[in-house]
């Protein structure tokens, strides 16, 4: 395991720190950036900037970034030239999910995806695959430096463990459970309930209504090509609510955004491999990632090819999954 000894060895003398997350982050990746610029501002005395593509829509993620008063930056926004040290987050170089540009150095990547062998320098690598969330890994280091850990980065941290965890009902190891409870005595419950109970707009309802109306099941396996969407964020929540219908083992959703179509693959239970399911679906066309029960990839598509790749997604789910060609029903029984 790293020890902070070995992060003051990366980033002590740094003035101006790029901390990248994933393009359109989730609530672990913001929380472990954010816990990384208080430790980098704290410890260092340098600034630290949290940079991503693609932006935050989902309304508890872009609760969490206006409730706890959380200062994010477009990576269109900035100069890489800026910066003297480069952080990662719930990513990794050349994986295709984040936006560093090619030839940067990254002095330090913190993260609980499965390590991808790159050819890129990297310093320093803290890469717990095991673990249930990078928030984990971020707290005990702030822990372990004495870092000031106040109401709303607790509330961050905790909401980032909790998600991706499932509130550690998946996933988690004893260290997720170690820092969610410590965590917890220093939490806003008030925060955590606006984040937790945003308030929903018209268009989600609008997708919602798209997703059950187009959303087929096989067996144990439901499918949803929603078309093109604001947001390839829409995917993830829909393929989220597709997972929990009875009988469902598999769930796979795709959508179109900004000239790539994004794949998301949902495992309901310990034993199945989302994160192997999205690598066949997107075999040769695109990239995929993630983890046991929750994964996804991207594939450029030009809009006369969008028909043929949804086709190809459903033939790729089933054969995969064993069920060969056949008609799916409705979610739900037309009343
Ligand atoms: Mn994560």
């Amino acid at each position: 395991m790293i020890e902070l000894s070995e992060i003051d060895g990366v980033l002590s003398g740094a003035t101006h720190v790029a901390v990248f997350t994933h393009d359109f982050p989730d609530p672990d990746a913001l929380a472990s950036a954010w816990g990384i610029t208080a430790l980098v501002e704290e410890r260092y005395s340098a600034r630290a900037r949290i940079i991503f593509g693609g932006f935050v829509e989902r309304a508890e993620n872009a609760a969490m970034i206006r409730v706890l008063d959380i200062v994010c930056t477009n990576v269109a926004d900035v100069d890489e030239g800026q910066f003297d040290r480069v952080v990662l987050v719930d990513t990794q170089p050349d994986t295709g999910n984040n936006s560093l540009a090619k030839d940067v150095t990254v002095d330090l990547v913190l993260d609980h995806h499965p390590r991808v062998e790159t050819a890129r320098a990297v310093r320093l690598w803290d890469v717990r695959s095991d673990w249930g969330a990078t928030a984990s890994v971020v707290t005990g280091h702030l822990q372990e430096a004495g870092v000031n850990v106040d109401a709303k980065l607790a509330t961050a941290l905790f909401f980032g463990i909790k998600t991706d965890t499932h509130s550690l009902g998946e996933g988690a190891t004893s260290h997720d459970v170690r820092w969610y409870e410590w965590l917890f005595s220093r939490i806003s419950h008030r925060h955590l309930s606006q984040i937790e109970r945003p308030a929903l707009s018209g268009e989600h309802f609008r997708v919602m209504a798209r997703a059950l109306s187009r959303a087929r099941i096989y067996e144990n396996v439901v499918v949803c090509h929603l078309g093109e969407v604001a947001s390839p964020e829409s995917v993830g929540e829909i393929v989220d609510l597709l997972v929990r219908r009875d009988g469902v083992d598999w769930a796979v959703c795709t959508g179109e955004a900004m000239g790539a179509m994004s794949i998301s693959v949902r495992a309901s239970r310990i034993g199945l491999s989302a994160r192997a399911l999205a690598g066949k679906l997107v075999e040769g066309i695109g990239i995929s990632g993630g983890h046991a029960q929750s994964a996804g990839g991207r594939a450029p598509v030009e809009v006369r090819q969008v028909a043929m790749l949804r086709r190809m997604i459903t033939r790729r789910t089933l054969a995969a999954l064993g069920l060969g060609a056949r008609r799916g029903e409705r979610v739900f029984a037309a009343g």
